[in-house]
């Protein structure tokens, strides 16, 4: 009752007195600590629990408006949302940012030092998993009734060790280490999910019998809107075994076999896939999709039945969307739950199912597209697989009458592929079920039309559309990048954080010399504390001076890290020829993961690290040119890492990168990008001007006819700057110890085809980077260019994505309060 009542009577005196009340009370009674024996963590945990009651307040209010006001609620499903940490961006929410750092100073311990203890929530591989958060940050921010579904994977994604150059995965315990103060337990929301068994027909209705069950347990995580009251929910699937223990297996003395099948049930929500771009196809990752849609399906029809006694206004009150296809199993799942549990007529509910759904598709490479063996779905989920062959009947079937019987369109567009082991097509079935289907940049919206998805714009054109991705300007400008944030404040409000394109108010700035002038100063401080960072952590000094040069990423081949590294071999071999020369100092910075299996993504990051080496200690080089790799990349170094980049590396391949939303992240936090006219880059470049950004290398047109005669080779064989750089690295010049390291990475360039072209692009980026050298030697042009970038970026907020999508897709509509 004391700590009750003195919580309270804090409320009255000023926020901060509150704050240290709470927080002390916390750490005395939530982890049995006094200020004398608190660890770090433990003082982390008791401000994270101060700032989480206050948010529950919000939460509460914002479930009782939805309910109330009988919103349309949107469920947005998603295999992966990469949050990162949690607690500055509750602050913000809150607005006690500076409040909690009195507090916190009050009681001696620096707000800083302990916020960096907490682990990121590392639940994705990349962008997707981080574009579900900022769009989580969005709706809430929109008062837009939802809820995320999601895995609450037990190891996120692995963490990278550079041990000699070279990537080690280690498991990411983040639940394990300090526990997650940011998720409520909701045992008494559980769910079987089943698996396995076979179907019997009674009276005219299937029934799936003999399965195996696994329960789906709630955690719920508050997600705080900017600048509102409205708090909405990420609720997280856990595996339980539906029973703790084979109880005679335990009494026969056989502890391991007593406790197997408990563990098997319970690996389903172990780990996350850390592939970003290939599916290898393994029965646990296609348990683990029907696990948490399962769940969640049958959450939402709890949901609506404790509200209303028939399905009929089920298409008005809810929409799912499916982010990618690793969620659309959730289709066959309510088709079953509708017909087979409700005894809903099966047109009925398909009529329903289609309303209900909509997709958005993030990439166009083949090895990406999720296909399952038939065989395999049969064992793992029989019903679901006679629902799919149903609706593809159905489908093919309409489709004959309105098409005329052409059975090549129909081998095509069938949702199941028939050439060699028959396999379900996910993206297919995605398509058949939803009224909306987006990409997410323009020119990836087209290419899907014209490409994976060409017979299908033609059978149900209405349903293709383009929603550009974005990002939350909360945590990517107001959170990393404090420094710049108050700047801008200082001139025009604060209000551009829910206003993004209110940053066109910072254009006529450029030409202001204070405003220049801090903003350039800025950069340097955020360069400073970077090179304070990669000074402790990689043990490399980085010129200040220098121009910071940021690829940060997934490492992919087509991504094109080694394009770049052929850049910074040029430069070196440049360096060395002419060391008297007044270069332009550069620091060129890679961070990323290689999926473990990916072994060509492993040898570039062995590459990188073997040229760092090389470069950063040769003292005809010295501060002119430096290379590091900054290990682990994440949510939390992204943070660190975008507002001190000069120059933002987009180099894909055109048509192969879908968005890209780091490029908007560096942009707006005042970097240049270099890029090819992929994705959003070609965007950016329309609404930054050609002038204000580096565009190189060929258009998507010309690298499609250029694939039909290209010929690597003859490049190579013609450029002497380019050669010289792929004999050295095939010769060993980087890796003496074992000149043979890096052929294979040599061998896929001139030997293998070149898939994504490097060397085609290769003097175009070379004469480009050339152009960035001159430009930077004028710094005042160069500011004032990074200054017009930020002023221009304010249509790339999640929240313009996220209110497309409200009301061209979902028809949703924001609560009031
Ligand atoms: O989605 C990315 C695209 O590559 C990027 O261009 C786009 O901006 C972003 C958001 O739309 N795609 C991914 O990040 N994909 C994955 O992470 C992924 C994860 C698991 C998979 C397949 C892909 O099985």
């Amino acid at each position: 009752m004391d700590v009750i009542r003195s919580e309270q009577a804090g409320f009255l005196a000023s926020d901060v007195e509150a704050l240290k009340r709470s927080i002390s009370n916390n750490l005395r009674y939530r982890s049995g600590k006094i200020p004398l024996t608190a660890t770090r963590g433990d003082w982390l945990l008791a401000a994270e629990l101060a700032v989480r009651n206050r948010l529950v307040e919000r939460w509460m209010r914002s479930n009782r408006a939805y309910y109330e006001q009988n919103s349309k609620l949107v469920y947005y499903l998603s295999m992966e949302f990469l949050i990162g940490r949690t607690f500055h961006n509750a602050l913000q929410a809150l607005d006690i940012s500076e409040d909690m750092q009195e507090a916190l100073k009050e009681l001696s311990v620096d707000m800083e030092e302990v916020s960096n203890h907490e682990p990121d929530a590392a639940l994705g591989n990349g962008g997707l998993g981080r574009l579900a958060a900022c769009f989580l940050d969005s709706m809430a921010t929109l008062n837009l009734p939802n809820i995320g579904y999601g895995i609450r994977y037990e190891y996120g994604m692995f963490k990278q060790e550079i041990l000699d150059g070279y990537q080690v995965e280690t498991p990411d315990y983040w639940l394990l280490t300090r526990g997650n103060p940011w998720e409520f337990p909701r045992p008494e929301v559980q769910f079987h999910v089943r698996y396995g068994g076979h179907i019997r027909q009674e009276g005219g209705r299937a029934r799936w019998v003999d399965t195996h069950s696994v329960l789906a347990m709630a955690y719920d995580t508050i997600i705080p809107g900017y600048g509102t009251e409205c708090a909405t929910t990420l609720r997280l699937w856990s595996a339980k075994a539906a029973s703790e223990i084979n109880l005679s297996d335990f009494n026969q003395g056989n502890y391991s076999s007593a406790v197997e099948s408990k563990n098997m049930s319970e690996n389903v929500t172990r780990i996350l896939y850390p592939d970003d771009s290939t599916l290898h196809g393994r029965e646990l990752r296609l348990r683990q999709e029907y696990f948490f849609v399962s769940a969640s399906v049958q959450d939402m029809i709890r949901r609506h039945q404790l509200n209303y006694s028939s399905f009929d206004d089920l298409a008005d009150n809810i929409s799912i969307h499916l982010n990618d296809t690793h969620p659309v199993l959730a289709v066959p799942e309510l088709m079953r739950i509708l017909v087979d549990e409700q005894g809903l007529r099966w047109d009925h509910a398909w009529s329903l199912t289609q309303r209900i759904f909509s997709y958005t598709n993030h990439t166009l490479m083949s090895e990406a597209l999720e296909t399952w063996p038939i065989d395999m779905m049969g064992r793992v989920l029989p019903r679901h697989l006679m629902i799919i062959f149903d609706i593809n009947n159905e489908f093919l079937s309409r489709t004959a009458e309105k098409f005329g019987n052409d059975t090549e369109l129909m081998r095509r567009i069938s949702l199941i592929d028939e050439a060699g082991e028959r396999r379900v097509r996910m993206a297919y079935l995605a398509v058949v079920a939803s009224h909306k289907i987006n990409g997410v940049s323009k020119l990836h919206s087209e290419l899907m039309k014209q490409s994976i998805f060409a017979d299908f714009a033609k059978i149900f054109p209405e349903r293709f559309m383009n929603i550009t991705n974005g990002i939350t300007p909360r945590r990517w400008v107001s959170q990393a990048n404090p420094l710049l944030s108050q700047l801008i404040d200082g001139y025009i409000g604060k209000n551009w954080r829910t206003d993004f394109e209110q940053l066109s108010q910072v254009e006529p700035l450029g030409s202001e010399e204070r405003f220049i002038t801090a903003f350039r100063s800025i950069k340097r401080q955020n360069k400073q504390r970077l090179a304070r960072w990669v000074r402790n952590n990689v043990n490399v000094n980085l010129n200040l001076d220098s121009l910071f040069d940021v690829h940060i990423k997934r490492i992919h081949e087509y991504k094109r890290q080694l394009l770049n590294v052929l850049h910074v071999i040029t430069r070196y071999n440049r360096i060395v020829a002419n060391p008297e020369v007044n270069w332009v100092p550069r620091s060129v910075i890679f961070a990323g993961k290689a999926a473990s299996a990916y072994q060509m993504a492993k040898d570039i990051i062995k590459l990188i690290n073997d040229v760092a080496v090389k470069v950063n200690n040769d003292p005809n080089v010295g501060d002119k040119l430096k290379v590091v790799f900054i290990p682990n990349y994440g949510v939390s170094l992204a943070e660190m890492i975008i507002p001190a980049a000069d120059l933002s590396q987009q180099i894909s391949t055109a048509g192969t990168e879908a968005s890209g939303t780091g490029n908007m992240k560096l942009a707006v936090n005042g970097a240049l990008t270099i890029g090819t006219l992929d994705g959003a880059n070609i965007e950016i470049m329309e609404k930054v001007g050609a002038d204000n950004i580096f565009i190189f290398g060929n258009t998507s047109e010309q690298i499609e006819d250029l694939r039909l005669s290209y010929q690597p080779r003859e490049i190579y064989e013609k450029n002497p700057e380019l050669k010289m750089a792929l004999d050295q690295i095939r010769d060993g010049f980087f890796s003496p110890g074992d000149p043979g390291r890096f052929r294979p990475i040599y061998d896929s360039l001139i030997n293998y085809g070149d898939r994504y072209l490097l060397l085609a692009d290769y003097e175009s980026y070379v004469a480009t980077q050339e152009q960035v050298d001159a430009l930077y030697r004028q710094s005042l042009r160069w500011d004032r260019k990074a200054i017009h970038n930020i002023a221009n970026m304010g249509y790339f907020s999640s929240d313009r994505s996220i209110s497309e999508y409200a009301q061209e897709i979902w028809g949703s509509v924001p609560i009031q309060f």
